[in-house]
């Protein structure tokens, strides 16, 4: 609310645009390929992902059949740090498993 004052001492109140605009929100995809064991990417939706195993099994599923598939959707900094997470988890494990943001 912002005040201004005019000639005869009335004061007159104009609503103003609220400020804080709602984040960007990112999807983050996980990505098919023919090495990455099953299991490993459940085990990845569960740890990063927080799915429990009947979600984490459909989503990997969903990938397996699709090509890929969505993850999670979080704030800029967040995707980006689960992203980094499965990425470096699956090198660590010698498995070509991708993972990526993309706006949602
Ligand atoms: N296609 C893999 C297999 O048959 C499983 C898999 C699912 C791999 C999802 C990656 O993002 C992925 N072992």
């Amino acid at each position: 609310m912002s005040q201004q004052s005019d000639d005869d001492d009335t004061v007159l109140l104009e609503q103003t645009k609220p400020k804080l605009k709602k984040p960007p929100l990112f999807k983050v995809v996980l990505i098919n390929d023919d090495y990455t064991p099953m299991e490993f990417v459940v085990n990845i939706l569960e740890s990063i992902f927080n799915h429990d195993r009947e979600q984490a099994t459909q989503i990997m599923l969903h990938v397996h059949k699709l090509g890929k598939g969505v993850c999670g959707i979080f704030t800029k900094d967040i995707a980006e740090t689960k992203v980094i997470q499965v990425n470096n988890f699956a090198r660590e494990n010698k498995h070509p498993l991708m993972c990526e943001m993309e706006e949602a």
